[in-house]
């Protein structure tokens, strides 16, 4: 465990014991049904943050498609803060029955799109997903997507976990 780590984790414990001593103070009280929600959100929220703070997500997009049943790239930055590489290894999104990750070979012939078991995540690096390299395809869309609309997909990387991000319907 490095020293971050381990300090982030010492904070993280703390926190909790701090909040476990705020809901004993609170159960003694009948009424204390709405600040007991509040904590358990509060924990919840604070959980996320604490586990998927070294590796990020940022800008996921596809392109706008008129009508289901196709295929579509999807395609988004990944910021791996942690010390150790990572791997993305599944997504799951709503708007498909299947998803893939691909890379794109260039030999003799034209440049062609090639399945591969997991798309690999340097450590201390960005990693930006496109369509003529590594990046995740959506396969047997559910649905049309027009430019603006949204949707939450769920990632998941062999050590950071899952991380649900927002992905944007572009142009
Ligand atoms: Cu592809």
């Amino acid at each position: 465990m490095s020293f971050e780590r381990g300090l982030h984790s010492a904070i993280a414990c703390k926190t909790v014991k701090r909040r476990t001593i705020e809901f004993k103070a609170c159960k003694f009280k009948a009424w204390s049904a709405l600040p007991l929600f509040c904590l358990i959100g509060t924990f919840g929220m604070m959980h996320n943050a604490v586990a998927n703070e070294s590796l990020q997500i940022v800008d996921a997009r596809v392109p706008a498609v008129d009508k289901a049943g196709g295929d579509l790239p999807l395609t988004m930055t990944i910021k791996n803060e942690a010390d150790s590489a990572d791997a993305l290894l599944r997504v799951r999104c709503p708007v498909a029955n299947f998803s893939e990750r691909h890379i794109v070979d260039r030999g003799e012939g034209a440049p062609a799109m090639r399945s591969i078991s997991n798309i690999p995540v340097p450590a201390k690096a960005t990693l930006e997903l496109k369509r003529d390299g590594y990046h995740v395809m959506l396969l047997q869309l559910r649905q049309a997507l027009a430019p603006g609309e949204s949707f939450k997909c769920a990632i998941v990387f062999q050590k950071a976990g899952t991380i649900e991000t927002e992905v944007q319907v572009q142009k």
